[in-house]
């Protein structure tokens, strides 16, 4: 098998980017000293996480004259997302960091806000263009190659590809041209920026192609073969899910958010059943035994098979959630593992793990283990993000209780602070709870257009642990806004009540999450059908939709939602093979 290296200096999820390199038929070398660089032939520098602590931790192994002579002696270089940006001078992330410096331009952060106003989330999440090719042309500063059915690297601009950062490159039209660069750009929002550049020798991405499914690999594929130019696959590629042709039919009606598609994401909800076999389940609210005699747990099938089946169905990102693992340590959950590093050989979109992510003691061994510890073990096998729920809840209110202070030692800010915030999800189980007025709660109320019984129009939010089993005195705002003080990237939002109801999501909890964080948020519980997805993409300004119970029990497949969301006229991702 040809061989690439790999740079080996920080965490993350490099299982993901091994997996599709194998599956372009290439084998993985790891780089482990600056000498290994001299050794190399083709280099990948992928990178998550933080800038400073990326350029930090290659500058102070040594490595940076080694890939400034690799690049310049000619040899293929790929930098993945943050190895993108580690191409440039610096970042507003870590301004006393230099970067490699090959392009005197830094890297800028999101605003929250538009310029016309209106709002966008940070980090930016999800699935996004690298299609309009810029590169210098004779008479011009810049030429537009979209409509010239060449490919740069196997860029296509039907194309959709998954992009997860905070910091981007501003696109200014010409500056990176002159100097030779072909690039290619998204918008997110106001702001264009560089999604792809290369030059010679050298490719970086800002998105991540080993997950951004087959039109990813074929960016992987093309530099591993040294393709630089190739005709378009444009008309090439056979998408199994013809929502292109169908958001092509219909005038543009949507913007996706602010740019992105509409993410649609499929949860799994795995725990052992009485005979000890990890299966995937589904609850109504959160219960998740038969109502039958016997109260077996509901087996709706096996994880593996089921994340790859949503994947091909072109889910934008899978969610796997051990829903009993607080009572367990997942260190001792080896089988929960090795779904992750099975689901990672075949599924290359996104994968999140939630269940419990905290701090403990492992029983086998007596000894202590830390949330991050855990997580390392998630994304070693596998995960780009792990789900906190029940820890996230307990430690917002020792924020609270110590007056707002960041102790830095719980696992949202440990996880962010090695991984990068966007690999930090916070899972939240809200309970209604019906007030008359406001003012017969300290909590953030809404008044509801479904009032309870006894007819009262108020609600609020309690956050709940283990699994619902235990509810609190903290609602859903001053747990969000805690955890997005930690660091913490995502928010995924279940709700209780509408658990498995089929009858649509709560969109008066999603509103009011929304209005409190900039951070993207995923609305979870309650789709029955493709229109409870379009309801609450209309609806409100969620930046994802999960489903988990009617893909489970096979009344709706991820293809139908998205069909049904490109014929209402938003914007999802075509999935391709
Ligand atoms: O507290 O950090 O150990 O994490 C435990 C995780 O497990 C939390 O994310 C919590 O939400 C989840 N969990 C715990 N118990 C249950 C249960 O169902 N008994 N599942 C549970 C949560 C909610 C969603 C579900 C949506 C959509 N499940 O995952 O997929 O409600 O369902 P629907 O589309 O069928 O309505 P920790």
């Amino acid at each position: 098998m040809p061989k690439v290296h790999l740079v080996d200096y920080v965490a993350g999820n490099i299982r993901s980017l091994v997996n599709a390199i194998e599956k372009c038929g290439y084998e993985v070398e790891w780089i482990r000293s600056p000498e290994d660089v001299k050794n190399a032939d083709k280099i990948i520098l992928p990178g998550v996480g933080h800038f400073g602590h990326c350029l930090s931790s290659l500058s102070s192994a040594g490595y940076l004259p080694a890939i400034h002579e690799h690049i310049a002696s000619g040899k293929p270089f790929f930098g993945i997302c943050v190895g993108l940006q580690a191409l440039f001078t610096g970042s507003e992330e870590a301004p006393s960091v230099p970067g490699l410096g090959l392009i005197p331009t830094s890297l800028r952060r999101f605003s929250p806000k538009n310029n016309d106003g209106s709002r966008k989330s940070v980090p930016c999440i999800g699935w996004n263009d690298a299609s309009t090719l810029h590169q210098q042309s004779p008479s011009t500063s810049s030429r537009d190659l979209s409509a010239t059915g060449k490919s740069f690297y196997g860029l296509n601009p039907t194309s959709k590809y998954y992009y997860v950062h905070s910091y981007f490159v501003p696109y200014t039209p010409g500056e990176l041209e002159k100097q030779g660069w072909t690039v290619a750009t998204a918008t997110y929002g106001d702001q264009t920026y560089v999604g792809a550049v290369g030059r010679g020798n050298v490719l970086g991405t800002q998105f991540h192609p080993e997950k951004s499914g087959a039109a990813g690999l074929r960016v992987i594929k093309a530099f591993l073969e040294g393709r630089v130019w190739s005709e378009s696959t444009a008309t090439g590629s056979s998408p199994v899910v013809s929502v292109s042709e169908v958001n092509d039919a219909l005038p543009t009606l949507d913007n996706g958010a602010n740019g992105l598609t509409r993410r649609i994401i499929a949860c799994l909800d795995v725990r052992a059943n009485d005979s000890g076999d990890l299966v995937v389940t589904k609850g109504d609210q959160y219960d998740v035994r038969e109502k039958a005699a016997g109260s077996q747990v509901r087996n709706l099938g096996k994880p593996v098979e089921m994340a790859k089946r949503y994947y091909t169905q072109g889910a934008d990102e899978v969610t796997f959630l051990n829903i009993t693992s607080f009572r367990d340590c997942p260190v001792a959950d080896l089988p929960m593992l090795e779904i992750l590093r099975r689901t990672s050989e075949t599924v290359f979109v996104p994968l999140t793990i939630g269940g419990g992510i905290r701090d403990m003691v492992d029983p086998a061994t007596n000894k202590a283990i830390s949330a991050l510890d855990v997580a390392k073990l998630y994304f070693a096998s596998g995960a780009d993000k792990v789900s906190i729920g029940s820890d996230a809840v307990l430690a917002a209110e020792e924020y609270y209780a110590s007056g707002k202070r960041l102790s830095g030692k719980t696992g949202i800010e440990t996880i962010s602070a090695a991984y990068g915030g966007q690999a930090v999800v916070v899972s939240v189980d809200p309970k209604r709870v019906y007030v008359s007025s406001p003012s017969e709660t300290a909590h953030h109320t809404v008044r509801t257009a479904v009032p309870d019984a006894q007819g009262r129009e108020f609600v609020w939010f309690a956050c709940t642990i283990k699994g619902g089993r235990e509810t609190r005195d903290l609602d859903v705002v001053q747990l969000v806004t805690a955890v997005e003080a930690m660091g913490a990237g995502e928010i995924l939002l279940n709700a209780i009540d509408r658990d498995g109801q089929n009858n649509g999501y709560d969109l008066e909890l999603i509103g009011l999450v929304k209005s409190a964080v900039s951070v993207p948020v995923i609305a979870s519980s309650g789709a029955g059908n493709p229109s409870h997805f379009e309801e609450v993409f209309r609806k409100t300004d969620v930046d994802a939709a999960l489903g988990a119970g009617m893909f489970h029990r096979g009344e709706y497949t991820v293809a139908q939602v998205k069909e049904h969301l490109a014929r209402a006229g938003l914007l999802v991702r075509p999935f391709e093979e």
